[in-house]
């Protein structure tokens, strides 16, 4: 348990987040872990491959995605995080924006929240974040997963990220929360267009001043496609080079589907980022 608070080798090395989708339409995974027990094999097989951290969602956040009724997503995902965290020495995330969500992960032994909307969507999550402590992603979204795509535009995408990350901590810090187990993920695919995306990859040194790590999700994600002119299951390597370039740049936490990939791309990223 202390382990898994510890969130280990945060910091001396680049760590890598699992998806665990377990939920009927995600956009890549698509109905394949709908079940309990094939969700625990998949995060099996994720641990064993190098994850250092399982992240558990029960609601598709893919652009157009109809939201899920909480009852539905508590059905999906507490019986796999119950069984995952009593199992596994890996930290378990979950992956929600309801307050309600995240308190139920944690009685059950989850230790992050991951929240797309950065503490916005539901009003009681700051509560439960101070009240557990938790690690929180705190994740940067133009709009809401049904609109976000719908023409987004920036005059200095870095910047109105930057100043997000800034309102945010200050958001936290009025509750009392310190930024010492915040994560920051600047929302790759989360109301950005192709040339965004690109450019917070490129950036991503711009956002290690905050001295919280920096997280980022480029995995399958349709910049990749966009660039290449390739299905979602043809973008692999694109990840790749993504996860790879985040790395180089200072990015702590990458959360992928292609755990063993991600695992070796990162590493060697990591090699050459401490390189003299
Ligand atoms: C992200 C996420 C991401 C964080 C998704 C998908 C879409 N959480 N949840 N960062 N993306 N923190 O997995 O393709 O980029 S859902």
């Amino acid at each position: 348990m202390g382990m898994q608070r510890q969130l280990q080798g945060l910091g001396k090395r680049p760590l890598v987040m699992g998806i665990l989708n377990v939920t009927p339409d995600s956009f890549s995974d698509g109905g394949m872990y709908i079940e309990k027990e094939r969700a625990i094999e998949h995060a099996r097989e994720m641990v064993a491959q190098g994850a250092d951290i399982i992240d558990v969602g029960g609601e598709s956040t893919r652009p157009g995605a109809q939201p899920v009724p909480l009852e539905e997503e508590v059905n999906r995902v507490m019986p796999v995080i119950e069984a995952l965290s009593r199992e596994l020495d890996v930290p378990i995330s979950v992956d929600t924006y309801k307050a309600a969500v995240a308190e139920m992960a944690l009685e059950r032994g989850a230790v992050m929240i991951n929240d797309i909307s950065g503490l916005r969507f539901s009003p009681h999550m700051i509560d439960v974040v101070a009240r557990y402590k938790p690690w929180v992603v705190v994740m940067h979204m133009k709009g809401t997963p049904r609109d976000m795509q719908k023409a987004p535009s920036y005059e200095d995408v870095i910047g109105e990220i930057e100043g997000f990350f800034e309102e945010r901590l200050g958001y936290l810090e009025s509750h009392g929360i310190s930024r010492e187990k915040v994560i920051l993920d600047p929302g790759i695919g989360f109301g950005k267009r192709v040339e965004d995306n690109l450019a917070i990859l490129k950036n991503i040194d711009k956002f290690l001043h905050f001295g919280c790590p920096i997280m980022v999700g480029p995995s399958r994600k349709s910049f990749i496609g966009n660039v290449l002119n390739l299905p979602v299951e043809e973008r692999l390597e694109g990840t790749l080079a993504a996860v790879s370039i985040a790395v180089f740049q200072g990015a702590q936490i990458v959360r992928v589907h292609d755990v063993q990939p991600a695992r070796r791309a990162v590493d060697l990223a990591w090699a050459i980022r401490r390189a003299v």
